[in-house]
């Protein structure tokens, strides 16, 4: 046998293994393999750092050969994909601190909202009687508004409803719908929709 042929074979076994995990874990191929490239714990149990490095270098090729230079990206399941971003759209009510906590348990944060762009995609997939927090508040109530990942606030993006933000109490901002969809500013501990943001993964 040659080395090539049990290297196909190698590289098909571990093919068949992650869509064995695939369908028996319900979690997306791409967001499988994302946990096997990041070594998780989670979906394997290695031997060493040996075995490792050989996977490490299967997956890649395995992927990487037959689309010569493309770029995988992906998001993880039931999260939406848009520019270089993925989503995750929460009905679930929480105060605003505490979806924050909930993005960041899943590796991302309150959507930051960087472009008209960006607004328009998120907006075709929300749901018109909800509010959703957004990662843009004022911790001080001083008017001075702060994004979640220390994005600039910049007035030229910004899509405030008519007559928003409206009072210094009202700390917290959500994305709603009054005829068309912009910005309120509400209380913080008021519960509400979220919108979660993480960047888009790369092979
Ligand atoms: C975060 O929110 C999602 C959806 O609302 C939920 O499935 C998940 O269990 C939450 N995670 C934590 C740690 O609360
Ligand atoms: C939108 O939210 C309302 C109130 O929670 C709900 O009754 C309705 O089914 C939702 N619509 C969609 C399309 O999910
Ligand atoms: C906002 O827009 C004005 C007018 O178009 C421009 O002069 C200014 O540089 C812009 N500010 C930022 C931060 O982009
Ligand atoms: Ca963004
Ligand atoms: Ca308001």
């Amino acid at each position: 046998m040659s080395i090539y042929f049990i290297f196909q074979i190698i590289i098909q076994c571990h093919f068949i293994y992650l869509v064995i995990l695939t369908l028996t874990t319900g979690w997306s191929f791409c967001w499988l393999l994302i946990r096997v490239l990041m070594w998780s714990p989670l979906v394997l149990n290695f031997n060493n750092k040996h075995t490792l490095k050989i996977d490490f270098l299967m997956l890649h090729l395995y992927f990487l050969l037959p689309n010569k230079g493309k770029v995988w990206s992906c998001c993880p399941k039931n999260w939406k994909s848009f520019s270089s971003s993925c989503y995750f759209i929460s009905s679930k009510q929480r105060s605003w601190k505490e979806s924050q906590e909930n993005c960041s348990t899943m590796e991302a944060h309150l959507v930051v909202i960087n472009s008209k762009e960006e607004q328009d995609f998120l907006t075709w997939n929300l749901n018109k009687s909800h509010d959703y927090f957004v990662g843009l508040s004022d911790p001080k109530g001083q008017r001075h508004w702060q994004w979640i990942d220390q994005t600039p606030y910049n007035q030229n993006t910004t899509f405030w409803h008519p007559g928003e933000p409206n009072r210094v109490q009202e700390r917290c901002v959500v994305l709603n719908y009054r005829e068309q969809w912009g910005w309120n500013d509400i209380f913080c501990a008021h519960v509400q929709s979220s919108i979660c943001e993480m960047m888009k993964i790369y092979l």
